[in-house]
């Protein structure tokens, strides 16, 4: 599938930065756009050359929301499709098999916010701004907002997020735990790429199935939990990248893995 509203830049350890491009409405997301998302995000964690995808926006936002204009006409029927088509590309995200860091340049807002949410890691920039303005048009949360966010910043921040629908600036989304870093925007990018090339540096399985275990387990009683880590740590002592990096700290030798 050729993107009108991606653009994929290729960078060194199988970093990849994803950048949403719809600048003449702040990057919002309008069905192609999901359309786009959902294929790239449906094909990139099989792709055995990646390691660490970096999503951010085009221009001076991150993503402004789902596109107003075109959820004012929708129908019941539509407003469900077209909230399973987001909620769907946002769950194939958060389930990948590789790591998303989410460099927020812009405006988080709306169904940008819960992009950002759906993804492991969120950095901004100090222009940025989150918010999840949709009952001020008459709606609520539709991408998976109302259980991403009291997840992420528990309930009390969230329900004031949502209920005021007004914005938080960068400061205060790090201060409640939204994001994990703050920098000077000209900076944002390197410090995401960054970050991304020491996680390309790990065993990926053990990544891969660290990912996995934080996200089941933590939508599960602690027991299952449990299980489902034990499960994953053990499976780990059959790949070649166990050994590579027990022998490595052994040999005090730099390891190299190969993600068998
Ligand atoms: N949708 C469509 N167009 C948008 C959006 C959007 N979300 N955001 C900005 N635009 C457009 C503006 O209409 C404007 O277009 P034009 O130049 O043709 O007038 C252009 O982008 C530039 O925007 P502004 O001139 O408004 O730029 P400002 O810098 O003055 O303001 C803001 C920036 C504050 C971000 C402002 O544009 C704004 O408030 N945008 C709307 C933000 C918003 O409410 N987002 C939430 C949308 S609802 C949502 O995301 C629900 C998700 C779940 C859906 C589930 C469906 C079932």
């Amino acid at each position: 599938m050729d993107y009108k509203f991606l653009k994929i830049d290729e960078k060194e350890n199988g970093v990849i930065v994803l950048t949403i491009s719809r600048e003449k409405t702040l990057n919002s997301l309008n069905t192609e756009v999901l359309k786009e998302l959902s294929d790239f995000f449906e094909k990139i964690f099989d792709d055995e050359a990646t390691s660490v995808i970096v999503l951010t926006g085009a221009g001076k936002s991150f993503v402004a929301g789902a596109d107003i204009g075109e959820m004012a006409t929708l129908s019941a029927t539509e407003g469900y499709d077209f909230g399973k088509l987001g909620m769907d590309t946002l769950m194939k995200i958060e389930k990948g098999r590789k790591p998303v860091i989410a460099a927020v340049n812009g405006y988080a807002l709306g169904g940008g916010c819960e992009i950002a949410l759906a993804c492991d890691i969120r950095l901004a920039s100090k222009n940025a701004k989150f918010g999840q303005p949709e009952v001020g048009l008459g709606i609520i949360p539709g991408f998976g907002g109302t259980q991403r966010l009291i997840r992420a910043i528990g309930p009390g921040y969230a329900k004031e997020m949502i209920f005021t629908a007004k914005m938080i600036d960068a400061e205060r989304a790090e201060r409640w735990g939204l994001v994990n870093h703050v920098y000077e925007p000209e900076e944002l990018l390197d410090k995401a790429i960054e970050m991304a090339n020491t996680i390309a540096q790990r065993a990926p399985k053990a990544i891969q199935y660290s990912k996995s275990a934080i996200e089941s387990g933590s939508q599960t009683d602690i027991e299952t939990a449990m299980e489902i880590e034990r499960t994953s740590f053990g499976l780990l002592f059959s790949t070649e990248d166990q050994r590579e990096g027990m022998n490595a700290f052994l040999n005090k030798k730099q390891a190299k893995f190969s993600g068998k």
